[in-house]
């Protein structure tokens, strides 16, 4: 269905380049004051336009969905993870929902690297040592760390990100373990001498540090349960640059105050902006406010697939990164 210039209601900010092409090519309604809609005002969207363009911070659940108006026929996602989004109940309404795979890869792969350094050589305590002007200077056995290099590294999601994070880590000496859906291609596997863990709780058992890396769907939610975060050593370390919905957070918490589990790096909660007050307190955990991809290199490149996702349903043929229920 040919639509010459949808009306595209967009949630929040976007960069200005996306902002300015979107203006050319669409009847936009932008949201200047960056402030996220109330679900009153996001029904009211979802009533009016064409093409919604929401992101991670705007829950699209099915009752707001059944409540969509005619002309509403796509979701473009600005962002990669579509757990915002009831896809299901979209495809059943007929709405096509398409996201922003690919473009956000790399930096994601480089926070996690960066949350993988910074918490076993703790990296965040010592500079707020230094800055509370706490340092007693240097000594033979302050403030020690872990070496990275000949450690075990889990990654559970083998996808995109998954894959980017094994080949930086193996770069530090890290030996690459995953556990995934599927097994990888031989060839990726090769390439990334990975070694495949059909069991998550074999592989738990046996890892110095856990990345989490796959997507926050029905079957992962709650992944990392209680029963499995006690299964890792009390040595093991466990970055999470996903979804916080895919790790216990209440039972992370507890077992990191426990020193069961030995130091956390977050960049995503459960209830996001909220952070369990008791991580807050904790030492070995470097948090930070889900920058995985927040470059703007990768905003823009963000921005640009939305637009063409748009442009290319507008002009009626398929949009290249469309998700389907299936992928759920
Ligand atoms: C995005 C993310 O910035 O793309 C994702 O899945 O988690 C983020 O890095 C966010 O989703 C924007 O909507």
């Amino acid at each position: 269905m040919k639509v010459k210039r949808p009306l595209v209601i967009v949630t929040r900010k976007l960069p200005e380049p996306t902002e300015a092409r979107m203006r050319e090519l669409f009847d936009v309604r932008l949201n200047e004051s960056d402030r996220p809609l109330d679900r009153t005002t996001l029904a009211a969207a979802l009533a009016e336009a064409d093409v919604l363009v929401p992101t991670v911070t705007d829950r699209i659940d099915g009752s707001l969905i059944r409540e969509a108006g005619p002309r509403l026929k796509l979701i473009a996602n600005y962002g990669n993870g579509v757990d915002n989004i009831d896809v299901i109940a979209a495809h059943e309404r007929g709405i096509m929902v398409t996201n922003t795979p690919g473009v956000l890869t790399e930096d994601t792969a480089d926070m996690t690297m960066a949350l993988i350094l910074a918490v076993p050589r703790r990296l965040v305590e010592g500079a707020r040592t230094l800055e509370a002007g706490e340092w007693p200077g240097w000594s033979p056995t302050w403030m020690l760390g872990h070496r990275l290099g000949g450690k075990r590294l889990g990654i559970i999601g083998m996808g995109r990100i998954g894959q980017a994070v094994a080949r930086r880590a193996r770069a530090f000496g890290l030996e690459i373990h995953y556990h995934n859906r599927n097994r990888v291609a031989p060839v990726t596997e090769t390439e990334l001498e990975a070694t495949y863990w059909e069991s998550l709780d074999q592989m738990l058992l046996r890892m110095d540090i856990i990345s989490v890396n796959c997507p926050h769907t029905p079957a992962t939610y709650h992944l990392l349960s209680a029963r499995r975060l006690k299964l890792l050593s009390p040595s093991t370390y466990i970055v999470n640059t996903a979804r916080g919905e895919v790790v216990d957070e209440t039972a992370l918490a507890a077992l990191l105050e426990q020193g069961l589990i030995a130091g956390a790096g977050l960049d995503v909660f459960e209830n996001e902006p909220a952070v369990n007050p008791k991580l807050l307190s904790l030492r070995n955990v470097v948090l930070l406010p889900h920058l995985g991809s927040a470059t703007i290199e990768g905003r823009q490149e963000m921005g640009e697939r939305v637009v063409i996702n748009i442009k290319v349903f507008a002009d009626g043929e398929r949009p290249p990164n469309r998700v389907l229920p299936i992928d759920i």
